[in-house]
C-alpha cells in the first residue's frame, strides 16, 4: 500500500490523512487484506495496476467531453433526468443543487442504445459502443474488487457481492459529470460545491476523473465533526467507494464513505462514476457471518427497490441507511 499524503482545505476542519492506494498486481492475500482495511477505515481507496486499457477510458472521456461541449439546447434533448438523462445544477427530486451538469445512464445495453439516440445525433452507435465497453470493463473491475473483498473478510462464498452486480437484471448506473470552472472573481474566493455531501446508495462505486481536483471525502474516524480530506486527482487510478448496500450487507463493518465535489477555479473537471447495483427485486440483508454477539444485527432486510424509493424521497445528504436500522 502506498500512502498519499493530503493537505488543506479552507472553511471546514481538515486533517492530513493517508488515503490507501492499493496495487492490484500485488500478492492476492495481501491485496484482499488491504482492501478490507481500507473499506473499514475509510470506505474509500484508490487502485493502481488495475488492468483497465487506456483506450477504453480515453474513448469514454472523449465521448463525455464531446457531449458536454454541445450547445445547451442539444444537451437538453437528453433530459430532464427522471431519473436518467441530462441534468444541469438540479440534483434529485428534492431541491438539491450543485455547480455541475451531468448525464445519467443505465448500464443495460438496450437502455444505453435507447438513450444514445438522444445524446448523440451524429453517431449514436459509436456512443453506445464506447459506453458499453466502458461499462463492461468497470463491471469486471468491480467484480474483481468485490471478490477480493469477500476473500479478505473470510466469507465462504467469495461471489456473494459480485454476483449481485453481475446479474442480468442488475440496476447499475453510469454517471458522467462536468464541473465547469468559476468565472467571476467573487466565486473564486469562496468554496463552491459541485456536488454536495452524500454517500452512494449502491454496492460499490468506481470513479475516475481527469487531472483536475475537487473530490473530498469525510474522514469517518473524526471525533471532532466534519473533517474533509481533499483527494488529489490522478487520471490513471480509479477511486473505489463503499456504498450503502455494502455497509448493510457487512452489518456496518465496512462504511459507505461520505464525499462531495468542489469546483476548481480555473479548469473543467470531468468525472465518470460507475455505480454497481443489484436487480430491483434483490433482498439486501446483513450476511450471517457478519452478525456476532459483539456485533449484533444492525440493519433490517430490504429490497433494492425499497431502498431506491426511500433515497428518491430524501435529500442528497440524508443518512438514508439509518431508516433501515434493526430495532
Ligand atoms: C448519489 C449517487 C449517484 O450519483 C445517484 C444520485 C441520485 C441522482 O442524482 O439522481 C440521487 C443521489 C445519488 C442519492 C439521493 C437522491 C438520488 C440524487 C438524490 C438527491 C445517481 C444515485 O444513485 O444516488
Amino acid at each position: 500500500m502506498v500512502a498519499a499524503s493530503l493537505s488543506s482545505v479552507h472553511g471546514d476542519h481538515f486533517r492530513s490523512l493517508a488515503i490507501p492506494v492499493i496495487d492490484l498486481s500485488c500478492h492476492r492475500a495481501l491485496v484482499s487484506e488491504l482492501i478490507v482495511r481500507a473499506c473499514e477505515e475509510f470506505g474509500f481507496f484508490r487502485v493502481i495496476s488495475h488492468g483497465v486499457p487506456h483506450d477504453v477510458v480515453s474513448q469514454m472521456e472523449a465521448a463525455a467531453s464531446e457531449f458536454f461541449s454541445l450547445p445547451v439546447a442539444e444537451k437538453q434533448r437528453a433530459g430532464p433526468p427522471n431519473p436518467l438523462g441530462y441534468g444541469s445544477k438540479a440534483i434529485g427530486r428534492n431541491g438539491d443543487f450543485g455547480e455541475v451538469e451531468y448525464l445519467l445512464l443505465h448500464t443495460n445495453p438496450s437502455s444505453i442504445s435507447q438513450q444514445a439516440g438522444m445524446i448523440s445525433r451524429k453517431s449514436p452507435t459509436d456512443f453506445s459502443c464506447v459506453v458499453n465497453e466502458y461499462v463492461e470493463t468497470m463491471q469486471k473491475l468491480a467484480c474483481k474488487i468485490l471478490e477480493l473483498l469477500a476473500e479478505g473478510l473470510g466469507l465462504g462464498d467469495c461471489g456473494v457481492f459480485s454476483r449481485l452486480i453481475r446479474e442480468r437484471e442488475n440496476d447499475s448506473l453510469l454517471r458522467l459529470n462536468h464541473y465547469p470552472p468559476c468565472h467571476n472573481k467573487e466565486d473564486m474566493m469562496s468554496d463552491r460545491i459541485g456536488f454536495g455531501e452524500h454517500s452512494d446508495p449502491q454496492i460499490i462505486t468506481l470513479l475516475r476523473s481527469n487531472d483536475v481536483g475537487g473530490l473530498q471525502i469525510l474522514s469517518p474516524s473524526s471525533l471532532d465533526g466534519a473533517v474533509w480530506v481533499p483527494v488529489p486527482p490522478d487520471p490513471n487510478t480509479f477511486h473505489i467507494m463503499v456504498g450503502d448496500l455494502l455497509q448493510a450487507m457487512t452489518n456496518g463493518r465496512l462504511v459507505s464513505v461520505r464525499h462531495r465535489a468542489m469546483v476548481d477555479s480555473y479548469s473543467s473537471r470531468l468525472s465518470m462514476a460507475y455505480f454497481g447495483a443489484p436487480p430491483l427485486h434483490e433482498w439486501i440483508s446483513p450476511l450471517p457471518e457478519m452478525i456476532t454477539p459483539q456485533m449484533p444485527r444492525c440493519y433490517k432486510s430490504f429490497t433494492w427497490a425499497e431502498y431506491k424509493k426511500a433515497m428518491y424521497s430524501l435529500r442528497l445528504g440524508h443518512n438514508r441507511l439509518d431508516l433501515f436500522r434493526a430495532d
